[in-house]
C-alpha cells in the first residue's frame, strides 16, 4: 500500500490487532524505522507484532529515500521525513476504525516521532521513542555526523555514510536547525523511551536525558543490549506492550 505525500509514494503496511473483528474501532500506532532502515527490519516487525497483540493496529511506513518508498537516500533530510510523518499521521486520522493515535520510532525515526509529536501534540495520544537519535542535531552543529569531521560552517556537498553511500550536505544543514529541547517541551502527553545500555550507535545517555526532560516521560533500559536489540528484542517488545496496555486501562 502507498500513502501519497505530494507526489512521493510512501510504502506502508497496516496491521490490525490480533483479536480484531470487522466493524470494531481501535487505537493505532504509527511505527517508523531509522537511518538506512525500513519497515521489514526484525526489530520494527517484532515491535509492531507486539503492539498488535495488545489490541492496537499498527501503520508502519518507509520514509523518503528508504525501503520501498520513493526518493533517494542521498536526498533525504529530516524536513522531508517530518512532512512524510505529518502525512502518515493524517492518513491514520482518516481511517474510520481509528480511535487514538500513538507514535513509535526507532533511532532517527525516534527523533522524528519526537518532532512530529511536538507538531501534532493535540492529536497524538502517546509517544514511544526507541533508542532515539537525539544527538543528530548536536553533532550536525559540531561537524561530527556519521563519525566524520567537517567544518559545520562550510558543510561539504556530499557526506559519506558508513556503508559508503552518499548523503547530500543538505541533510546536515537541515539537522543543524533542529532543537530537540523545544520539541520535548511542546509535547506534554505520556512518553515511553526504551534504550539498550550498550548502544554502540546512539549513546544511552540521550535516551535517559530525553525521558527525564519530558513532562510525562518513562524510561526502560535494556541491560546489555545494542542499537537494534540483537540480544534482548523480546524485552523491548514486552516493555512496549506493557506500557500500551497500561495506557488502554487508563482510558477505560
Ligand atoms: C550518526 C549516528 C547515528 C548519524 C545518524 C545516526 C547521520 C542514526 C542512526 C539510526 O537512525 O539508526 O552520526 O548521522
Amino acid at each position: 500500500m502507498y500513502i501519497m505525500d505530494d507526489g512521493i509514494r510512501l510504502n506502508a503496511k497496516l496491521d490490525m490487532p490480533l483479536d480484531y473483528r470487522e466493524g470494531q474501532k481501535c487505537p493505532l500506532v504509527v511505527v517508523i524505522h531509522g537511518f538506512t532502515g525500513h519497515i521489514e527490519e526484525a526489530h520494527i516487525v517484532a515491535v509492531s507484532k507486539g503492539i498488535n497483540a495488545v489490541g492496537f493496529a499498527t501503520l508502519r511506513a518507509d520514509m523518503y529515500g528508504h525501503g520501498q518508498s520513493d526518493g533517494t537516500f542521498r536526498k533525504h533530510t529530516l524536513f522531508k521525513w517530518m512532512t512524510n510523518a505529518l502525512t502518515v499521521i493524517d492518513y491514520a486520522r482518516s481511517l474510520d476504525f481509528v480511535t487514538d493515535i500513538y507514535l513509535c520510532g526507532h533511532s532517527q525515526g525516534g527523533l522524528l516521532v519526537m518532532l512530529a509529536a511536538a507538531m501534532k501534540h493535540d492529536v497524538i495520544k502517546g509517544l514511544i521513542p526507541l533508542s532515539p537519535a537525539c544527538m543528530i542535531p548536536e553533532i550536525a552543529r559540531s561537524g561530527e555526523l556519521l563519525g566524520l569531521s567537517f567544518d559545520p560552517n562550510h558543510i561539504p556537498e556530499v557526506l559519506y555514510s558508513w556503508d559508503g553511500r552518499e548523503l547530500d550536505g543538505n541533510y546536515a544543514r537541515v539537522a543543524q536547525t533542529i532543537r530537540v529541547e523545544d520539541a520535548i517541551e511542546r509535547y506534554r502527553g505520556p512518553v515511553l523511551v526504551v534504550h539498550g545500555d550498550a548502544d554502540e550507535s546512539v549513546p544511552v545517555e540521550y535516551g535517559i536525558r530525553a525521558a527525564e526532560a519530558y513532562a510525562n516521560g518513562r524510561l526502560v533500559l535494556i541491560p546489555g543490549d545494542d542499537h537494534c536489540y540483537n540480544r534482548h528484542l523480546d524485552q523491548v517488545v514486552d516493555a512496549v506492550k506493557a506500557w500500551l496496555k497500561a495506557r488502554k486501562d487508563a482510558e477505560n
